[in-house]
């Protein structure tokens, strides 16, 4: 279903993210439950990237995520500034199941302070949260961490909807409040009508 929100002053406000992290830590299976409420046990690794957009209604304000899957395969990895570049915000992923892929998340985060917007907003998400008897990390190391790079932190799971909304609504809520270099794409304001146009649609894809 397309549907046009309007925020208070009839705007939507267009919010570029991308998501990073180790293959196979369930970047694009993430993206597939808030973009569509369903899980895919068969994912297939991501190509490149894959873009998708969102619409998200929090408090009054109607957002619309412009959001880039990025590929964590090493051999994508040189394209992954094509895609923070001009980001609001990035969601930062790892399996808690998995020891190195959230160590792999230090050289990210470094990665995107040193090249990446001064500002973006960055989220943390634990996955696979549903596997805890697997567990490799500390849920409490990881969000320690996470407090320590200033970055928003939850453990969630794709496969049980666990926290999917619950992270991108808290990314909304933690964007700055004034309109960010609106040229660029990274956070701006888009009429109603334009939105509609391209709600929940998904293109390029990927797989
Ligand atoms: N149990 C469980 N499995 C998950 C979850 N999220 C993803 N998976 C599984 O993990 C595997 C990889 O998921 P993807 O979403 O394709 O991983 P990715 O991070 O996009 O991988 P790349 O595209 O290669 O970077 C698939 O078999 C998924 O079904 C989750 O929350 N719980
Ligand atoms: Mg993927």
């Amino acid at each position: 279903m397309h549907r046009t929100y309007s925020g208070p002053g009839g705007a939507i406000r267009e919010i570029k993210l991308c998501l990073l992290g180790d293959a196979g830590v369930g970047k694009s299976c993430l993206v597939h439950r808030f973009v569509s409420d369903a899980f895919n046990a068969a994912s297939m690794p991501t190509i490149g990237a894959a873009f998708m957009t969102k619409m998200l209604l929090v408090g009054e304000q109607a957002f619309k995520f412009n959001i880039w899957d990025t590929a964590g395969q090493e051999r994508f990895k040189s394209l992954a500034p094509l895609y923070y570049r001009d980001a609001a915000a990035a969601i930062l992923v790892y399996d808690i199941t998995s020891d190195s892929s959230f160590h792999a998340l230090k050289s990210w985060i470094k990665e995107l302070k040193r090249y990446g917007p001064p500002d973006i907003l960055i989220a943390i998400a634990g996955n696979k949260c549903d596997k805890a008897d697997q567990r490799e990390v500390l849920e409490e190391e990881a969000e320690e961490f996470a407090n320590s790079e200033e970055a928003i932190f939850v453990e969630t799971s794709a496969r049980t909807n666990k926290n999917v909304h619950w992270l991108f609504e808290e990314l909304s809520r933690n964007l700055p409040q004034e309109q960010v270099d609106p040229p660029s794409g990274r956070s701006t304001l888009v009429r109603p009508k334009e939105a509609e146009e391209v709600s929940n649609k998904a293109c390029c894809s990927q797989k």
